[in-house]
């Protein structure tokens, strides 16, 4: 690896009494950090870059005759490894919650030493989905179009209860046996790879399960940030780039729990901060990862998290990180993107950052009448608002995902808004995503609770009734959302014009909005109609962008256009047009 250091947490009964010795050529102990827990030891250890794959001894010298050993392995570096490519623009990402999306092993369900077992009766319980399922329906990620997925925690999550989302890690190493194992992760990785699917690792670092073993031993006592009784985060990550912001909000923001069940980690702590810094650089070589989608990115600190992702970008500089900066407003999300310009000269290096504002414009802009800035402006007026960030088009943009209610729901069960938003989502600048199940029209409302918006892909479980997977006993309508899904997502691959072209857009007018999306001579030509009746209309003034082309087709309803002086299109719908000379 580029960086020469390895921190070791070494764990043992009263290791404080002991001086550990290495003596390896190339290997040399840099420093023993001796922890205020008697138990616990930090080892950093420097590496020559000449060294190679070996085994080197730790001696853990007692002055007694017979000291422990510990024999630690360095293995080969992958080759190429430090090349390897994230996702882009021209890739599409598919959300999946492992545990809901199917069972391929059934004999997992219930395995010994996991507290909890699945029961598909229980929204918030485990259902038994895997990471076999998922190997087991690898096509057809490839035949709907999507080419990366985001796959949910798969950690180990020993919990009580509530552990089927992943989000409370109880072994920062481990692939939770009910899922797989760590071969099994790495499987899946090299068989999508052959598909030329990319997977991203959802990780935590915020927090971790309480049920984690260092909760019963902590490694040192500002491990985690305690507090004299129970005190939840009050969830306010607006407060870190708040100039007006008390330390009191910020601490609380950082420093309290996500929940009873999560234990707040002290990034603070260089031992921690070398702890998690490893681990990622440990799943990324022995998974082969693509990308990491990173759980609530502020909450562990804008210092901690930026050298994160330099010594990320130090290994693997093509690597792509997503980060889950949960707010609002364009301000306060482009703050956290890399290369902003901000007032307190704070960069990110985080390269791609959610959309959230236009997933919140998205659930206004077809449910209300169109007026100045309602209705459809919501999508020009959110757009606008690009100048903030430094590269727009490494926006994630989409629709819902496992913590919001689903973009069908929102949009009243109306196929003709569906269709209109996921038009927009695969042509807008950004790197869409789409939340599994959304290409079958699944509903559910975060206010139900969030097993309702994490329901069973039907097809996935033994003797489903509908199966997904193979479009059998789908409603008419899902079936239409699915072909629909499908000829977006395929249409879309190719299209170095939506992966990389220019955006111009035209302020919208009577409920319609146009936006070009054009490169090199290309040029395709967005119209949305949010209205309940057909609008025809001139297109004069959209010359700047029209000149050179005569004629068009429409490739979602292969319509063809003879000429382009005055365009139609059927109400509540949208049209995507290349344009011909
Ligand atoms: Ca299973
Ligand atoms: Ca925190």
């Amino acid at each position: 690896m580029n960086h020469s250091e390895l921190q070791l947490m070494v764990y043992g009964k009263e290791l404080v009494k002991t001086k550990p010795q290495i003596q390896h050529p190339g290997i040399t102990l840099k420093e023993t950090t001796y922890s205020n827990n008697p138990n616990y030891l930090f080892l950093t250890i420097e590496i020559t870059p000449e060294t190679g794959p070996t085994i080197f001894q730790i001696r853990f010298e007692t002055g007694k005759r017979k000291a422990p050993i510990i024999n630690y392995e360095l293995k080969e570096r992958e080759e190429g490894s430090s090349q390897r490519q994230g996702f882009t623009a021209s890739d599409v990402i598919y959300l999946l919650m492992p545990d809901r999306f199917a069972n391929g092993d059934p004999d997992n369900d219930h395995t010994k030493g996991m507290l909890e077992t699945a029961d598909k009766t229980k929204p918030d319980g485990r259902h038994g989905g895997d990471l076999n399922g998922i190997i087991d329906h690898l096509d057809y990620f490839n035949e709907l179009g999507v080419t990366t997925l985001w796959i949910n925690p798969v950690l180990e999550n020993n919990m009580p209860d509530y552990s089927y989302h992943g989000y409370a890690i109880t072994d920062f190493y481990k692939v939770d046996p009910r899922l797989g194992s760590n071969e099994e992760y790495r499987l899946l990785i090299q068989l999508a790879h052959k598909r030329g699917l990319r997977i991203v690792k959802d990780m935590v670092f915020n927090h971790f399960g309480t049920n984690h073993w260092w909760m019963n031993d902590l490694p040192m006592s500002d491990w985690i940030h305690q507090w004299p009784e129970f005190t939840r985060s009050n969830y306010r990550s607006g407060t870190l780039t708040d100039p007006y912001a008390s330390q009191w909000d910020k601490d609380l923001m950082l420093k309290g729990w996500f929940d009873h069940s999560m234990a707040d980690l002290n990034q603070d702590n260089p031992f921690v901060a070398e702890y998690l810094i490893q681990n990622s650089i440990w799943w990324i070589e022995y998974a082969g990862l693509d990308g990491i989608r990173m759980d609530t990115y502020p909450y562990s600190g804008k210092r901690f998290m930026a050298e994160w992702m330099q010594r990320i970008r130090n290994e693997y500089p093509d690597f792509s990180v997503v980060g889950e900066v949960w707010l609002n407003t364009a301000p306060q999300v482009a703050y956290w993107m890399n290369d902003a310009h901000n007032s307190d000269s704070f960069n990110s290096y985080l390269d791609y950052v959610f959309d959230f504002p236009l997933k919140y414009a998205l659930a206004e802009a077809f449910n209300e009448e169109n007026g100045w800035s309602s209705g459809i402006a919501r999508l020009y007026e959110s757009l606008s608002l690009d100048f903030l960030y430094p590269y727009p088009q490494q926006l994630v943009v989409f629709a819902d995902n496992h913590d919001t209610d689903r973009i069908f729901s929102v949009l009243k069960h109306d196929t003709r808004k569906f269709k209109m938003a996921m038009a927009f989502l695969m042509t807008v600048r950004g790197i869409p995503q789409i939340y599994y199940g959304t290409e079958i029209l699944m509903t559910g409302w975060e206010h139900q609770g969030h097993g309702f918006i994490r329901e069973d892909f039907p097809g996935g479980w033994m003797h489903d009734s509908v199966n997904a997977f193979t479009q059998t006993g789908l409603t008419a309508d899902q079936y239409d959302a699915w072909t629909y899904m499908r000829l977006l997502l395929q249409w879309r691959k190719n299209k170095k014009v939506i992966h990389e072209g220019k955006t111009t857009h035209y302020i919208p007018e009577e409920g319609v909005y146009v936006y070009f999306r054009h490169l090199d001579g290309e040029s395709i030509m967005v119209v949305l109609n949010n209205n309940n009746e057909s609008k025809t209309f001139k297109t004069e003034r959209y010359t700047e962008n029209l000149k050179g082309y005569s004629t068009g087709t429409d490739v979602l309803h292969r319509t063809y256009f003879d000429q382009l002086r005055i365009i139609s299109v059927p109400a509540m719908s949208a049209r995507i047009i290349e344009l011909k000379r």
